[in-house]
């Protein structure tokens, strides 16, 4: 840091109380982490598809790649105080760190998040809530949707999260821009709805695999719901839905639906009566438009409550909790292109693959990755057609990907 600005460093400094202090330390870290993850996706990923990515946009004016290293962590410090002002660490802090002064406890379950807090549902009134200091610290991976939260309100009528319950499942990938990072997607979901569509987009297994996989690793059972049925003939249906024939084959639940037609839209519904689901896939598969059919009291009652977080405005940048009366709560996310795995050692992928374990086990080696292997089993399984080339396929461009840093 230069002289000049140490000293107005320092003064600014010493009108912050500790808390301010932490406050401001941790913005820190917070963009110097985003900048540096931030460049080295930039020099990877060529630039272009970084530069669209939404949440870290405000951390990109402190970018300073080629002498990164060389700055530190005051120096990131004074950035926040010159771009946001020292106000802004006061106020904060004032509004977030005082427990004494809260009244009227209450439990709630979280509908939407977006910077600087979340809306709770409670007891069919929605609130928008601050998220304390303590909590974004202690929290492994900050509030997500369909947490459980404890919020009470300060003398101002602010209302703040105190507390978030244990996740009983959640289905996360790691940050795009901080692989380091969990992102939940959605907590304390029983079941996630993969929702590909059958043209335009096309079906990606590969991707369903993925979603597969997480949802397994975080408690949720999947179930794959092949959405735009009314494009294909229907003569013609068994070649396009071969692709799922190795998901048949495991057992798992598939509805095929048209959004459009309203074919299937029953059969969905029966299968996630009194669930609390999520709707995952890759954008424009249908998602929003299958959550419409299932729900179709939900317009008028979220543009009733709240009409920033009405079907529309956020939804394509963030998830969203709509509760029916018919006892059917869906999580609308955001379509993402890529999803990354989150924390699955390459070693433990395998056993994401089903269909490999019962040939597994006649491996010469125990530790087999079935990849290059002598006296492999379930290489030869898939030789034999036994274990399908989509599915094999699928894993050894999963494990790759894992293999590298941060899952994507
Ligand atoms: N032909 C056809 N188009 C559909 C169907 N469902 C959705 N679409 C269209 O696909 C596009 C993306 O739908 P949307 O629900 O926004 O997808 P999302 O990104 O997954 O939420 C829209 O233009 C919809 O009208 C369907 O069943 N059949
Ligand atoms: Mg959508
Ligand atoms: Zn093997």
């Amino acid at each position: 840091m230069k002289k000049s600005k140490r000293k107005y460093f320092q003064q600014q400094l010493s009108k912050l109380t500790a808390g301010q202090k932490r406050l401001l330390y941790k913005r820190a870290a917070n963009i110097r982490k985003a900048a540096q993850v931030n460049a080295k996706n930039k020099r990877r990923a060529g630039r272009k598809e970084f530069k669209s990515m939404r949440s870290y946009d405000d951390t990109l004016n402190f970018q300073k790649p080629d002498r990164l290293d060389a700055v530190t962590i005051d120096d990131w410090a004074l950035k926040v105080i010159e771009e946001e002002g020292i106000n802004s660490l006061i106020e904060a802090d004032s509004q977030l760190t005082d427990q004494h002064e809260y009244t009227d406890s209450r439990k709630g379950i979280v509908v939407f998040v977006e910077a600087g807090g979340c809306e709770v549902q409670s007891e069919r009134e929605n609130f928008f809530c601050l998220i304390g200091p303590e909590i974004s610290m202690n929290q492994k991976s900050e509030i997500a949707v369909g947490d459980c939260v404890e919020f009470a309100f300060a003398r101002d009528g602010t209302a703040v999260v105190q507390s978030v319950m244990p996740r009983k499942s959640r289905l996360s990938r790691p940050d795009p821009l901080k692989p380091g990072i969990e992102r939940v997607i959605a907590a304390n979901v029983d079941v996630a709805v993969v929702v590909a569509s059958i043209k335009r987009p096309e079906i990606r297994p590969s991707l369903i695999d993925r979603y597969i996989i997480a949802s397994e690793r975080g408690g949720v059972k999947p179930v794959i719901c092949v959405n735009k049925i009314d494009l294909i003939d229907k003569k013609g249906r068994g070649g396009e839905l071969s692709v799922l024939e190795p998901y048949r084959q495991l057992g798992m639940e598939i509805v095929e639906t048209s959004a459009d037609e309203r074919v299937g839209i029953d059969e969905l519904k029966s299968l996630l009566a009194d669930k609390m689901c999520v709707f995952v896939g890759h954008s424009g598969t249908g998602k929003t438009s299958l959550l419409n059919c299932i729900l179709p009291d939900i317009k008028a009652r979220v543009g009733s409550v709240h009409d920033t977080t009405g079907l529309g405005r956020h939804t394509t940048t963030n998830s969203c909790l709509y509760t029916a009366e018919c006892g059917i709560s869906v999580i609308d996310t955001p379509g993402i292109r890529e999803f990354g795995i989150w924390k699955i050692e390459p070693e433990d992928l395998k056993w994401f693959f089903e269909e490999f374990n019962e040939y597994a086990e006649q491996c010469r080696f125990s530790n087999c990755s079935h990849t290059h292997e002598p006296g492999c089993r379930v290489k030869e399984a898939l030789e034999e057609g036994r274990i399908t080339r989509q599915r094999y396929e699928s894993y050894l461009r999963i494990l790759e990907s894992i293999q590298e840093e941060g899952g994507y």
